[in-house]
Formats: structure tokens, sequence, C-alpha cells
């Protein structure tokens, strides 16, 4: 096993990664820009480095000031946490050629992943049920295009390879606006992400967001941890996930849970990772996989008992999983409620000194978060603070200690999503469960 990891993220994550650690007995090393010194994991750790000043591209995102820093510290491997260099091939590859080890998939994995014509291409031929689509990027010739169109019937979605997570995508709903749109997606993407492939699919309405999460060894074992559910989002950005999804059957689950599974056995995928579906009319759908680590993965966490951040550690050190599918048995259910500190009314963020903080507790409370009181939250990173996490032999019984949770959380000197949280807890329809993607933008009237 690793006796030294560093840790190159910030806020919530990095601390949840430092616990894992310490209960592994392995050391940790902080990495952190300059106006994250008084981070609870920087604090914590038993070595850390300053990489670079405030704005990400200058530390969090600085590829060798990273490295540097598991060199000076002769760590052995490097926890990317989610975002920033978490699913960067280049990075992952400059870690290995460096001779530490990523915690994470194969930087060819990441490379075929987050080329979004590639991943459902390696989905089809591993049996993964994917959308109605184009099988490939889209050419040149108007004509074929539209015969392709045709075919799958409209509506229809124009998505960039580049793309993923909302971005580089348009709607099209007839004939006459077809060929602009593939322009338009062809030009915006060539300028987001220097790549201009595009690809076609049919156009799902009303779907929800539903997510397999597995964990796959360098031993040939692969299992899945059951499904999350993330439809409730604004803008793409999650908002509240839970786990397992309401009204999925067992059956749906070891169906579409198998095929992911063995689609990591056919990749010789290694590590955690998350298959996103959309899912409509008891149909499930691929549409990407996140080779990372994933902010809600305490929900999965919660319903199976297991710790997938040791399992990504132990996985990365070439140990065996620790369970069999036969092991993982879901229980009860967990919702999670992402802590912004934004204005509650418009999303604006806000930042500032936390004055006072009361985290709630009691039976099946979880809290993901590296908030103090006196913490300033800067104003240059994601506004995510913290996680509010409940579980409940039902998701009755987990919503109504989510309800008493977040009534006994306190965070003063900034504004919170709290209140938009205690609302959609009250909600009739999310009460009921299975709500879709568009539900909470229009319950927001956006
Ligand atoms: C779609 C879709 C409907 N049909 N693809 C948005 C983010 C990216 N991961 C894929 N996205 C979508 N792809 C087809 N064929 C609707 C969305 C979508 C969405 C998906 C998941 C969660 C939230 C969403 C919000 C708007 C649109």
């Amino acid at each position: 096993m690793f006796e030294k990891i560093v840790i190159a993220n910030r806020g919530e994550i990095a601390l949840r990664i430092q616990r894992a650690c310490r209960e592994m007995g392995i050391r940790t090393v902080a990495v952190h820009s300059e106006a994250d010194r008084s981070l609870k994991h920087v604090l914590l750790a038993d070595e850390s480095v300053c990489i670079g000043p405030a704005p990400s591209a200058h530390s969090y995102l600085n590829v060798p000031a990273v490295i540097s820093a598991a060199e000076v510290t002769d760590a052995q491997a490097i926890h990317p946490g989610y975002g920033f260099l978490s699913e960067n091939a280049d990075f992952a590859e400059q870690v290995e050629t460096s001779g530490f080890v990523f915690i994470g998939p194969d930087p060819d994995t990441i490379r075929t992943m987050g080329d979004k014509v590639a991943a459902i291409k390696a989905m089809q031929k591993a049996g993964v049920p994917c959308v109605p689509g184009s099988d490939g990027p889209l050419g040149d010739n108007p004509d074929a295009n539209l015969r392709i169109a045709h075919r799958i019937g409209y509506p229809i979605i124009i998505k960039a390879a580049g793309g993923g997570g909302g971005r580089g995508m348009r709607v099209v709903h007839t004939e006459a606006t077809l060929l602009d749109s593939i322009s338009l997606t062809r030009s915006e993407s060539r300028a987001a992400f220097g790549n201009d492939t595009v690809y076609m699919e049919k156009y799902l309405e009303d779907p929800r967001h539903i997510e397999i999460q597995v964990l796959s060894d360098t031993h040939g074992n692969a299992i899945y941890l059951g499904e999350r559910d993330c439809s409730m989002q604004r803008r793409h950005q999650k908002v509240l996930e839970e786990a397992p999804a309401p009204g999925l059957t067992e059956e749906q689950r070891s169906f579409i849970g198998e095929r992911c599974a063995q689609a990591c056995r056919d990749m010789g995928y290694r590590g955690a990772g998350t298959f996103e579906f959309l899912y409509e009319n008891g149909e499930f759908y691929f549409i990407e996989m996140n080779t990372r680590l994933q902010v809600e993965h305490p929900v999965t966490e919660m319903i199976t008992g297991v710790d997938i951040v040791r399992e990504q550690i132990r996985i990365a050190a070439g140990e065996p999983l620790s369970f069999r599918q036969e092991d993982i048995v879901l229980r009860g259910h967990a919702l999670e409620c992402r802590i912004n500190a934004e204005d509650p009314d418009n999303f604006m963020p806000s930042p500032g000194t936390i004055t006072a903080y009361h985290a709630p507790g009691g039976i099946g409370v979880r809290i993901d978060s590296h908030i103090y009181s006196g913490y300033r939250v800067p104003p240059y990173y994601d506004s995510m603070i913290g996680k509010l996490i409940t579980y409940g032999p039902s998701r009755e019984s987990a919503l109504a200690r989510m309800r008493t949770a977040l009534d006994e959380m306190v965070v003063e000197g900034i504004k919170t999503n709290i209140p938009l949280q205690q609302r959609l807890c009250e909600d009739p329809a999310f009460i009921a469960g299975g709500c879709n993607i568009h539900y909470l933008e229009k319950k927001l009237g956006l």
C-alpha cells in the first residue's frame, strides 16, 4: 500500500480523500493555492505545498506544479478528486511517466471517454444500450445528414464530441433548421474545445438522469454499486441526488448494472467510474461516462456500505476489490443536498467569512464539508461548501431526516441555498419521487 498520497484538489473532496487516507494509515500531502492556506484539510495534512496563486489555472490546473509537489515530498500516488485535472488524460499520462501512480483509470481510457463519439462506440461494442443516433461523427454532406436525421426522427440533438456535461449541444425540432444547427454547433465546438466533430442523437424530451456507479480492479473484477438519480438539476448543476432511483425495479437495476460491469471488464477499466444514462419509459440510454470520483458518491456509500475512495486507492495500489457482486446489497435510501455559498433567489455566488456554523447531526445524518466558524469562502472557485447527506430505512425516513437536518443547520455570514433545499424537500412532486431533468427549472420558473 502507498505510504504517502498527494491530494490534488481542494474543499470538501480533499478532506474526504484525506479521511480515507488516515483510516488506511497513509500520510497526506495537501497541495493548495495562495487563497487556500486555511482550508481544513491543509491544516490537517501531514505536509502541505503551496503550488501557486488563487486562480485555478495557475494552481490546481498547473500540471508541473502538482507533479513537483509529489517529487519534493516523495509521495507515491496522486488523487485528483473531481473537476480540475481529474479527467485530463495528459495529466494522468505525465503523472505516470514521472513515476507516480494516478489514482484513476489509464490515460487512454480517460482519453476515449473524453471523446463522446469514441465513448458511445465503446459502449455499443460492449452491449450497453445507447440513444438512437448517427453512430459516429457527422460528415459534411448535407443530404446525408438530412437522411440521418430523418431516419432517427425529429426532434434530434446535435452534440459536440469534445463536449459533455451540457456543453456544446443544440436541439433541432424540424428539418428546416437542421443544417444551420449543425454548422453552428460545429463552429462553437471548434472555438470551445478545439475540435469540430459533432454527432446526432434522438432528443429525449422528458428523461430522468440516472447513473450507475462501478468499481473495477486490475485483476479482472468489476462490480456495480447500484444507481443514483440526479435529475434534480439547474443549468447542468446537480442540486439534490438520491439512491436508489425511485421506482426502479431490481430487474432493471441488475440488467443495466451487469452491462456496465461487463463493459468495464471488456475495456480493462481501472478504478471508480460512472455510466450516465437518460431514463425514459422504463428504458436506459447511455450518454457519457465519467472516469472520476463524483460529488454525489456518498449516497451510494450510504446504501451499500462501501467506501468508494478507499476502494479507489486499493485498486490504484494493485489490490483486488474488497467485495464481490454478491456481497453488495442495497439497503435503505440516501439523499444528498448540495450546500452552496449562493443567493437562494438569484443563484449568484456569495463568498465571504462564515461567522457562525452549526452542523446538524443525529441518526442517519452525514456532512461532507470543510467549512468551520471563521472560514472565509474564497471567490475563486466553485460555490459548493459542503454536502448534507441523510440515510434512512425508507425514502420517507431519509427525507424526514433531511428536513430536520436542513432546519437545524446554521451557516451565518454568507448566503446559502439552504432555503431552496428546504423548499424542494416540501415539494409534492419531489416527495412523490421520479421527477425528470426539467422539473426543477420549471418549478423555479426558468
Ligand atoms: C440529451 C438530452 C436529451 N436527449 N441527449 C445534457 C448534459 C449532457 N450530459 C447530456 N445532456 C442531455 N443529453 C439526448 N439524446 C438531454 C440532456 C440534458 C440533460 C441530461 C442530464 C441531466 C440534465 C440535463 C439537462 C438538460 C439536457
